[in-house]
């Protein structure tokens, strides 16, 4: 880790995190560094959306890359803030948090929906800032993907972590500039806030708007990014906008990490087992897909209840006449 390599902080295959293993790894690691302080930066997409595609060629990294499901489970990898950078940033290396793409066609199912769910759970929990990458720019294609991450964000609300988040549209033709964006922004802006109307009614809190759960503000939290390469892919030459957006993203998260003093590794230590733990003792709201489907559930339940005590009533009715007959 001190050189450079990905540790691998969440089983891919197993969708377990192996707390040990990772906290004896950061044991060792903290003696060899000193308890240095760290910004968690982690990132939550779509399968095949660039995720780690964007994360390499900000940070040089060095995450795998390809078509299909690539990225298994989640990794970190520290990169070192450099001597100049330190006068503006109040730590000593940024966390990379690389994750599995949610909705992952292979997992295909219902183990999708739980393992998705908990995953964002716990990077979105981890993270001083989390990327929530969007292939493209229609939120409605993101709907379920918004729900997952908001009921995240609440929850992360409800047990006193605040962390922040920046939205990037990857993929956007480089002509939809300016005035087409505007519209992008108002219709994401409303599609957040009617996802945490939904997500706020059954985590019973307040909350009219995105605002209301996470600092958010559609002008300068929003970005759009061009492809990445000029013309079809195999032949295309990377395109130079690309560069350019990935480089104003990472001004936004520079600006945003310089109010933020990050934590301690060993902080960052037991915030991995305290997560981990609190998600494998917790499993009933997660295991549903969203929250438009408890809303179905509750009600469903509610006249369950009322059928099972109508069919009882009529019963202990039946009974009680018969008894006095016999
Ligand atoms: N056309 C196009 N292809 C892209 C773009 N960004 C990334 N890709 C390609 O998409 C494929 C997947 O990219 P990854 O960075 O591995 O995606 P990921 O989100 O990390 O995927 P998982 O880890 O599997 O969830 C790679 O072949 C990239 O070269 C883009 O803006 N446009
Ligand atoms: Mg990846």
């Amino acid at each position: 880790m001190k050189s450079g390599h990905p540790l691998e902080l969440m089983d891919g295959d197993a969708a377990h995190v192996p707390l040990i293993w990772v906290s004896a790894v950061l044991d060792e690691l903290v003696k060899i560094l000193g308890d240095q302080r760290v910004f968690v930066l982690s990132i939550l997409g779509i399968q095949s959306s660039g995720k780690s595609t964007m994360l390499n060629a900000m940070f040089g990294l060095q995450f795998a890359v390809s078509a299909g499901r690539c990225t298994r489970g989640a990794f970190m990898q520290l990169v070192r803030v450099s001597e100049e950078m330190k006068k503006e940033l109040k730590f000593d290396y940024i966390l990379v948090v690389d994750t599995e793409g949610l909705r992952a066609l292979e997992l295909a199912g219902k183990s999708t929906q739980h393992h998705d769910n908990e995953l964002a759970t716990f990077v979105v929990g981890l993270g001083n800032l989390t990327l929530i990458n969007i292939f493209g720019e229609n939120p409605a294609e993101m709907q379920d993907i918004l729900q997952i991450v908001i009921q995240a964000f609440l929850r992360m609300k409800k047990v006193r972590l605040n962390p922040s988040c920046l939205f990037v549209h990857q993929n956007v033709g480089d002509i939809t500039a300016g005035e087409k964006n505007m519209e992008g922004r108002k219709r994401l802006q409303e599609k957040l806030d009617e996802m945490t109307k939904l997500a706020a009614k059954e985590e019973d809190c307040e909350a009219d708007c995105f605002s209301d759960v996470i600092e958010f503000n559609v002008q300068n939290d929003v970005y759009y990014f061009a492809q990445l390469w000029e013309g079809s892919p195999p032949m295309g030459p990377p395109n130079p906008s690309y560069s350019r957006n990935v480089q104003d993203l990472k001004k936004a998260i520079f600006n945003k990490a310089t109010l933020s003093s990050g934590l301690t590794l060993s902080h960052f230590k037991s915030r991995i087992s305290d997560l981990w733990n609190a998600l494998i003792n917790e499993n009933f709201v997660f295991s549903f897909k969203n929250t438009l489907e408890i809303a179905v559930y509750r009600k469903l339940e509610n006249e369950f209840g009322k059928w099972t005590w109508a069919l009882r009533s009529a019963m202990l009715i039946t009974e009680e006449t018969l008894y006095n007959r016999i």
